[in-house]
Parts: C-alpha cells; sequence; structure tokens
C-alpha cells in the first residue's frame, strides 16, 4: 500500500467539502520512556516495536493552518522559512496527502517554545499540532486515536504527541496497518517530574530518521532490540501502574542506553553526544551511586532529560538552575 492510499482510506469521504477559514491546534512534545527505534515497514512508517512516551505538559507546538491559493508558506516562531529548505520541503511533502480544489497550497503558523533539531521531539509536537490543525481546518471530527494513525506519517513520534500524560504507541502487526496506533495510559503520578538539562542548541548532524535506518538495518541488530524492547515495555507499564519509580527510571536509563549503543556500534558509528551530555550522564550516574533516584534519558541528539521525583527538585534544581523542570500531572513545584 502506498502512503497516499493509505491516507485517502483514513480520511472521511467528505475530505475538501469543507474548508474552514483555519484550524488551530496545540501539542505537546514528549519524551520516549521506552524508544521507537527501527521501521517494519519504511513506506508506511509502521515501528519495529511499541514504545512508551512521557508528554511535557506546556512545551509543544501550536499551528494555525489556512488555504492558499498559489504557494505553501511556512512561518515558525514568526519567522518566514525558506520554502526549498528541508524542514519546509518535508512539511509540503506531508500537506501533499490533503490538497484539494477548496484548498489547493496552504499557509502555516507555528509556534514552538522548545529548542528545534535538538532532540527535543520538535517535530513530534510540530506533526501532532498540524494532523489536529488539519482536523479543524478541514472538519474531519476523527478522534486522536484516528489523527495518531495520521501524523506518524510526517514522523513516527508524533504519535504519541496527541495527548499528555504517558502513552502508547502500538506497532501493530497488521499488514493493513488499522492495529497501529497511540493512545494515552490513564494514570496519575503526581510527584513524577522531568527536567531538560541545558545544552547547546546545535542542529543534528544527522537526522534521526537517517539515523535510525543506518544503525538498524542489520537482521541481529533488530531482533536483539525488538526481544529486548518487548520485555521493558511490560515491565514498565506495570511501574506505571505500581507508580514503582526507580523502576520506571531504571528501565528508561537502560533502553535509551541500549539504543546509543546500537548507534555507536553502526557503521559509520553515530554519536549524539557532546562534552556537555557525557558530564551530566556522568553526573546523574554519581548521583545514583549516591542513592539519589533521578535517572537520565536521551533521544537523537545531545540533551539528556532527567527523571526524578519532586522532593529531589532541589538537587537538580542546585546541580542544574538553568534545567526546565516539568511536573505533568501537577502545575507548580517550585
Ligand atoms: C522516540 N526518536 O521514540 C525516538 C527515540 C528519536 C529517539 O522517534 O522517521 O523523527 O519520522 O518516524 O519520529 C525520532 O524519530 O522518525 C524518534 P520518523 P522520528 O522518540
Amino acid at each position: 500500500m502506498k502512503i497516499a492510499e493509505y491516507i485517502t482510506k483514513r480520511l472521511p469521504c467528505s475530505h475538501g467539502q469543507t474548508v474552514r477559514e483555519q484550524g488551530s491546534a496545540f501539542a505537546p512534545s514528549n519524551i520516549a520512556l521506552v524508544k521507537y527505534w527501527g521501521k517494519r515497514d519504511e513506506d508506511l512508517h509502521l515501528p519495529l516495536t511499541d514504545s512508551l512516551s512521557i508528554s511535557l505538559d506546556y512545551l509543544g507546538s501550536t499551528t494555525t493552518l489556512s488555504a492558499a491559493l498559489d504557494q505553501d508558506s511556512f512561518t515558525l516562531n514568526g519567522k518566514a522559512m525558506a520554502s526549498n529548505s528541508q524542514f519546509c520541503k518535508r512539511l509540503s511533502d506531508f500537506l501533499g496527502y490533503f490538497r484539494c480544489l477548496a484548498c489547493p497550497f496552504f499557509k502555516l503558523s507555528s509556534e514552538m517554545n522548545i529548542p528545534i533539531s535538538a532532540g527535543l521531539a520538535s517535530s513530534a509536537c510540530g506533526y501532532a499540532a498540524l494532523t489536529e490543525a488539519l482536523n479543524e481546518l478541514f472538519d474531519w471530527q476523527l478522534d486522536k486515536h484516528a489523527l495518531s494513525q495520521i501524523s506518524r506519517i510526517g514522523s513516527g513520534s508524533a504519535s504519541r504527541s496527541h495527548w499528555q500524560g504517558f502513552v502508547i504507541w502500538h506497532s501493530g502487526h497488521d499488514t493493513n496497518t488499522d492495529d497501529c496506533y497511540a493512545e494515552p495510559i490513564t494514570t496519575d503520578w503526581h510527584d513524577l517530574c522531568v527536567a531538560i538539562l541545558p545544552n547547546e542548541s546545535t542542529q543534528k548532524f544527522i537526522s534521526s530518521r537517517e539515523a535510525m535506518a543506518l544503525s538498524m538495518h542489520q537482521k541481529n541488530v533488530r531482533e536483539k532490540w525488538q526481544y529486548q524492547t518487548n520485555e521493558i515495555i511490560q515491565v514498565m507499564q506495570i511501574a506505571i501502574h505500581d507508580k514503582n519509580f526507580a523502576q520506571l527510571g531504571s528501565l528508561a536509563q537502560q533502553h535509551a542506553n541500549a539504543m546509543h549503543a546500537i548507534m555507536h556500534q553502526s557503521q559509520p558509528a553515530i554519536n549524539y553526544d557532546t562534552d556537555i551530555s557525557k558530564r551530566q550522564k556522568q553526573q546523574i550516574t554519581q548521583l545514583q551511586n549516591q542513592n539519589h533516584g533521578i535517572y537520565y534519558t536521551q533521544d537523537a541528539g545531545p540533551h539528556i532529560k532527567v527523571l526524578f521525583q519532586a522532593e529531589n527538585h532541589a538537587l537538580i534544581k542546585h546541580y542544574w538552575p538553568s534545567a526546565i523542570t516539568i511536573n505533568p500531572w501537577s502545575q507548580h513545584i517550585e
């Protein structure tokens, strides 16, 4: 099945009959605690394994979309983006699946309050917000489950950015792809916090999509990863149910390390670390050795994210005063 056919199957038959003045939506960024790394179908962006994330509350993307007559235009944080940039080409390709007579082109404006291309899942919240804005613009009235099946075509991890809190993205097994979707895990966990440690906001030298394809093409690597991930995600769901912080944190750290080990061993080796990120991971490991319950995770970029409980907020601020701290189930931890 080609992507165009896959998308058409998911849109209401009335797609294009209603085009509102604009569609607008916010979607939070998410951090994978069990990573999505590798695809079982490259064309349809079907992941090799399930993955599990936590959303970052107010950090994310607000996207506003309207119809245009002669060309696409993109504005990011108030700045017009060059239409021949990689960023805009990828957006134009995704929007291509939704063009119709009444809306041949799009005017898109996005406000992001997270650093872009630094491993902070800006594409995840960007494509999730865009898909929700499309839903409003065309009045599809699709639910988030269905929207997660569309947004992942823009960026796989976008499927997890339609909800706050913990979200699981099921890889599914069907070739018809209906069983690949994301859904929230209903829980609250008031003292669970995430910190984003400071680092340089540099452009990535290799995109996560390319790094994923390069590092996961060997059958034995894929099989080992699949086995390991299936085990971890099951235990992590129990840890979430039991609010077992040490279990949740240590599994997330273990899985992030396993993903980076695969990248280090790929040919050529891929290394997203900077001196700052290496030092931060060492500091966290030292604190763990001193019995502090804090754990790190890292995505396809140098930013280190820390999982901690509210009681350790002062410790986090002591070591990293400029860290951004998020408490997804409570508004204030200061
Ligand atoms: C994740 N990452 O689970 C993992 C961990 C990065 C590291 O999903 O090819 O840009 O667009 O589906 O979503 C980043 O990969 O990949 C990602 P595509 P995407 O968050």
